[in-house]
């Protein structure tokens, strides 16, 4: 009787240690709420994986940053105690240095420009950096352009002059508004309505879902399209958990990722339009500015200073603005 439990207890050890049949259930980390089209497209993610790993992953998605601000969701993530999240590119480069390549300014020309940044060089670069540093991507969402609001409208960097204006937390973007006049002030997207109602900034910058979703809309006048940063987002999971699956395993959660990705992106080109016209709606202005290129010279400076502390990523740099 002893030996044959010991046996089963053997067994059971094996099965549990190779994980062959252990189902998992991840937990899954969004900041944004209903009606953002990242919510939807997380929960197709869950949707797809469970069908593809027929129920052997399972994920559990928590919606509206109740896991935790961006940073700390991130630091979750790497260190496996939440399983897998959208994040941001942006506060994942003081953690990945090639993963700041998409938070310089103006780097890329376009939405469709930096998918194809992506699904080059430089992409298997950040993507393997962002691997080794246990935050691997399965696949890109878009998150369009930011630009600021403000109470006045902005048309030249300096409008920007004295303006105290939120920013995610990332030097780079702190550089950006110093480099044209403004005070920047990180702080948690969590922060940002109220911080705006009060008068603690003065302005932040963003895309339109994010601008109508949290309701940023309804304490500034004015969205100016700038355009300065083209950040793609992804959804990325621990490193070691997701090698911890089988290859079968790993395939069918990227694959869903995948899938979960291209239903994002159709989403974002409608609801982002969509989040537009209903801010407009509400009596936004939305302004045009005609002369992006005093921006792009205000950021010299950025890239000078930045190159100048990183040399090591000037090739990433040129290879970016090098595709076409
Ligand atoms: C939104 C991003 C989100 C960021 C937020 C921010 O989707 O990941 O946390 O901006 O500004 O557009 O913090």
């Amino acid at each position: 009787m002893i030996k044959k439990f010991s046996l089963l207890l053997a067994g059971a050890l094996v099965c549990l240690s190779s994980g062959a049949n252990a189902a998992e259930t991840w937990r899954a980390w969004n900041i944004h709420n209903d009606g953002h089209p990242n919510t939807a497209a997380l929960d197709k993610f869950a949707e797809l994986t469970k069908e593809g790993t027929k129920g052997e992953v399972t994920l559990e998605v928590f919606h509206g940053g109740v896991l935790g601000s961006q940073p700390d969701a991130l630091e979750q993530v790497r260190l496996g105690a939440i399983e897998v999240g959208n994040f941001n590119l942006g506060p994942i480069g003081p953690m990945v240095k090639e993963a700041n390549l998409v938070s310089l300014p103006f780097i890329f020309k376009s939405v469709p420009h930096m998918f194809r940044v992506l699904d080059g060089e430089a992409g298997d670069i950040i993507s393997k950096a962002m691997a080794d540093a246990d935050l691997k991507p399965l696949a890109w969402f878009d998150a369009g352009a930011r630009s600021f609001y403000t109470q006045k409208a902005i048309n030249t960097p300096a409008d920007v002059e004295g303006l105290k204006i939120r920013v995610m937390n990332n030097d780079l973007y702190t550089s950006m508004i110093s480099a044209m006049g403004g005070n920047p002030s990180p702080m948690a997207f969590s922060e940002v309505q109220q911080a705006l109602k009060t008068g603690v900034v003065d302005g932040a910058e963003n895309n339109f879902p994010s601008y109508k979703n949290v309701g940023h809309y309804e304490v500034t006048k004015n969205y100016s399209l700038s355009e300065h940063l083209i950040i793609p987002e992804c959804i990325c999971v621990n490193t070691k958990k997701f090698e911890a699956l089988s290859p079968e395993l790993q395939e069918a959660v990227t694959e869903a990722a995948k899938e979960a990705a291209l239903f994002q992106r159709e989403l974002w080109e409608v609801q982002s339009a969509e989040a537009r016209k209903d801010v407009e709606a509400a009596g936004i202005k939305v302004n045009e500015i005609a002369d992006k290129g005093p921006f792009q010279e205000a950021m010299v400076k950025v890239y000078d200073d930045y190159l100048a502390a990183n040399p090591d990523m000037k090739k990433l740099v040129e290879t970016a603005q090098a595709t076409e």
